[in-house]
């Protein structure tokens, strides 16, 4: 391996907790802050990516950027300097070290990038006593997938040295082009590419005669990163009224806020949007802006709903007009938009949870729109879950129907039926307890064919496995299913993207083909069957779930 002459070596010991999980390697801030653990991912990585990329990085360009939360600048200037080590050709950095998740995954392939990295822990707090992040995408602008994620992690276990430059911090507050090294650096403007692919989907025009027409919308970005998008998009280019945008300053610690587009985290949204006078839309995305929540006047749209929603609706989008290659959607989450991709007899998808499942369908042409539960939706416009994205395709919804959107999700009942949806998050569960909980679960399954729960019964269970339909891959155990006789669905997991103990999620849905039923009564039977038969309380002492979205 040839290096920069100027390249320092630094011998480092390897950690033992360095295993990337749902979204990245996510921790606690201060595990970053020790001696070393940053760069020992970031040189592992490397090591792969050199493997992978065969001829070497002269010649090769990586970008770097963040949401701005506590700890981003001085890991930048880190991976600077090591990624000159390492012999990169060309480093594209956003201004002030700003990139959001969709925006990085529209630059790497607009700009031929071999990857980027990513600092970010998504919608979990920020700050010294929260969490940080950092994740790879590849050449396709989308996350690492699993081999590559293993890979980086088995590189860590060995890893004895890192390289590094000897050389003060650059300035990354200016757009402009500067050398490391041997290594060109460029500050680039971190708006450009992601607002430029936008503009290539909607109808601009037709959105600013919405706005024209008085209609109101209120985003809360929550002190992510999407407020300088949101401004620039709604404020300046569609002509919102100033305001439209609030929480809209990065902050390292986001106010305070778990920044995370839900009902709880959110509320303020939530209690504006319940205002005699409130506006007609309102919408918030997360810390990385890429995940969404959706909300009308006095109403709350679920995630599932809205991911079939927008598929129902595509062809008002000029990008969508010819049709859907295929729709995809997380195993746990809700299966309206099954029902939607059947009416529009367009092939649906079934994945585990992750992005990164999406991508290996979306490069293959098999997929069009996808979504999760977990306020995530997108499209193939970049392979990154996209918050503005999913704002601007309800803006489309409503300019062309001309409906209110307690309307358009009514409608959409009234059309498809309803699957009433509800997660239920345990946080920092003990781990060995929770790990013994699921195993004994797990040996129960095959026996649980025809046995009572709640007012229903259990027509089968089991473990989703995965296998992609593009490269032959199999994921194993990515959730327990429960299918019950009424056609209602319990799915239960670990959350791969907690940083404290273990997160158990249960996710319960319940179809009707009435849309106006009370959720809580029809779901809360079904949360307490499940916690009896899961028993819950014995190996985790928990009754009730910490968060309920
Ligand atoms: C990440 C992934 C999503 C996933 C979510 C929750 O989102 O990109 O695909 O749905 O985590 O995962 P888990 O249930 O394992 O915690 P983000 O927005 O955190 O990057």
């Amino acid at each position: 391996m040839e290096l920069p002459g100027n390249a320092v070596p630094i011998k480092t010991n390897p950690y033992s907790d360095q295993h990337p999980g749902t979204s990245g390697l996510r921790k606690k801030t201060r595990i970053f802050m020790q001696p070393h653990y940053l760069e020992n991912y970031i040189q592992s990585i490397f090591n792969v990516m050199r493997e992978e990329s065969k001829g070497g990085f002269e010649k090769r360009t990586l970008i770097i950027g963040g949401d701005g939360r506590f700890y981003n600048r001085t890991a930048i200037q880190v991976i600077l300097r090591m990624a000159a080590a390492n012999g990169f050709g060309r480093l594209l950095v956003g201004r002030d070290g700003y990139l959001s998740t969709p925006a990085m995954a529209a630059a790497i392939p607009r700009r031929s990038a071999l990857g980027g990295l990513l600092l970010t822990a998504s919608h979990n707090p920020g700050g010294i006593d929260a969490d940080f992040g950092v994740k790879y995408n590849t050449g396709n602008g989308g996350p690492a997938p699993e081999r590559l994620t293993g890979r980086f992690h088995t590189e860590t276990t060995k890893l004895s040295q890192y390289f590094t430059l000897q050389t003060p911090d650059l300035d990354i507050g200016r757009i402009g082009t500067t050398v490391l090294g041997k290594t060109e650096v460029s500050v680039i403007d971190p708006l450009q590419d992601y607002v430029e692919v936008i503009q290539g989907i909607f109808d601009f025009e037709a959105l600013r005669r919405l706005f024209r027409g008085g209609f109101r919308l209120l985003f809360d970005a929550m002190h992510g990163v999407s407020g300088p998008y949101a401004e620039e998009i709604f404020e300046r280019t569609l002509g919102a009224a100033p305001g439209t945008v609030y929480r809209g300053e990065p902050l390292e610690d986001f106010g305070g806020h778990h920044p995370d587009p839900n009902q709880v985290q959110a509320a303020d949204l939530i209690r504006r949007m319940g205002a005699a006078d409130a506006p007609d839309l309102g919408a918030a995305c997360d810390g990385d802006a890429d995940r969404n929540m959706i909300v009308g006047r006095g109403f709350f749209v679920s995630p599932g709903d809205s991911l079939a929603i927008i598929a129902q609706h595509a062809g008002c989008i000029p990008r969508y007009r010819d049709g859907l290659a295929g729709v995809a959607r997380s195993m746990p989450t809700s299966t309206a938009l099954d029902r939607v991709a059947r009416k529009m007899r367009v092939r649906l998808h079934e994945t585990p949870t992750g992005w990164k499942f999406f991508g290996n369908l979306m490069d293959a042409g098999l997929c069009t729109l996808c979504g999760e539960e977990s306020f995530g939706t997108g499209s193939d416009h970049v392979r990154e879950k996209d918050g503005l994205w999913a704002v601007m395709c309800w803006l489309s919804i409503l300019a062309h129907t001309g409906k209110r959107v307690e309307q358009v999700v009514k409608d959409h009942w009234r059309l498809f039926g309803r699957s009433y949806f509800q997660r239920r998050d345990f946080e920092a569960l003990d781990s060995a307890g929770a790990t013994h909980m699921i195993e004994i679960l797990r040996e129960k399954l095959p026996g649980l064919a025809g046995a009572g729960f709640a007012d229903v019964r259990i027509e089968k269970a089991d473990e989703f496995s995965y296998e992609d339909p593009v490269d032959g891959s199999v994921s194993r155990r990515q959730g327990i299913r429960v299918f019950l006789d009424d056609g209602s669905r319990i799915v239960c997991r670990f959350s791969g993207t907690g940083t404290s103990g273990v997160t158990l999620r249960l996710y319960l849905e319940r179809y009707r083909a009435e849309g106006d039923l009370p959720l809580d009564t029809l779901v809360e039977p079904f949360a307490r069957a499940a916690s009896e038969l899961m028993k819950v309380r014995e190996f985790c002492g928990r009754d009730r779930a910490d968060v309920v979205t």
